[in-house]
């Protein structure tokens, strides 16, 4: 499915309309941490969800270098267009900046991948990494679309988790200017339902326009209900949780959990 501008521009309106409902409010919300290691402790293949060792949790990693077609998340290419899974320079780094040597999903305009889940979700996480103007998510409940985002939702809320010397960039959405260069936005980006109505069971990811939307280490959450692994009691790692409550569809971050690499000039 194709997007146009205005198409994106009302999805993201209707979003800031949903945030202003404070405390009736029921959304996909999302949040950006660093991410963290493998469940081995890998730290060269992209940067993997606080929450991978949840119970109903499932990550794929695209490292058999193909995307999944059976089982739970079953993954299909629609359109034409040269998105495919791949291994280069572009992949998401990891939590902390560490080159990803593994395969990755690049997707580009024209070519979507679609995720029909086997199940309910109400949580949805990516290594979303060299980030571009016109990376988009839409989040659908069979065929009807629940919330949509793109890169400059995740500017508007606070930008990426660390902007990286290995992927230089313009200026445009998900970059940053750093020391006089522009760098692209990566970092763990989790979605996630407040409400039982919020919930989903496809995910489309697009490119509208140029460049690519590489994403690796997709974590699903099965539920029905609201998401409750931001909840200080349930969270793995009680580093990375704090600040990351949603208060009425507000988020309250804790920016020293966000890194800016340093760069040399
Ligand atoms: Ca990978
Ligand atoms: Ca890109």
């Amino acid at each position: 499915m194709l997007f146009s501008k205005k198409s994106v521009l009302i999805a993201a309106l209707s979003t800031l309309a949903t945030i202003g409902y404070a405390g009736s409010a029921h959304a996909i919300n999302f949040t950006v941490t660093t991410g963290t290691t493998g469940l081995n402790g890998e730290t060269n293949q992209g940067a993997f969800s606080e929450f991978s060792s949840l119970a109903n949790t499932v990550t794929v990693d695209f490292n058999s270098g193909q995307v999944p077609s059976d089982g739970f998340a079953k993954y299909s290419f629609v359109g034409n267009g040269s998105s495919s899974v791949r291994a280069d320079m572009w992949a998401p780094v990891g939590a902390n900046g560490e080159k990803n040597d593994s395969n990755y999903l690049a997707v580009f305009n024209g070519k979507d991948v679609v995720i029909q889940l086997d199940d309910y979700l109400n949580y949805f996480g990516i290594n979303w990494g060299a980030a571009h103007t016109g990376n988009i998510y839409s989040f659908y409940n069979g065929d009807s679309l629940v919330a949509s985002f793109s890169t400059a939702d995740i500017d508007a809320a606070g930008g990426f988790a660390l902007y990286s010397p290995l992927h230089p960039g313009s200026n445009e959405d998900g970059a940053k200017l750093v020391n006089s260069k522009y760098y692209q936005g990566n970092g763990y980006v989790h979605f996630y339902s407040t409400s039982s109505d919020d919930i989903f069971n496809k995910i489309v990811i697009s490119q509208v326009g140029g460049g690519g939307f590489e994403t690796d280490n997709h974590s699903f959450h099965k539920g029905t209900g609201r998401f409750t692994g931001f909840d200080s009691k349930s969270v793995p790692e009680p580093s990375a949780a704090l600040g990351m409550l949603a208060i009425g569809g507000v988020f309250l971050r804790k920016r020293k959990h966000r890194k800016s690499v340093e760069l040399a000039s």
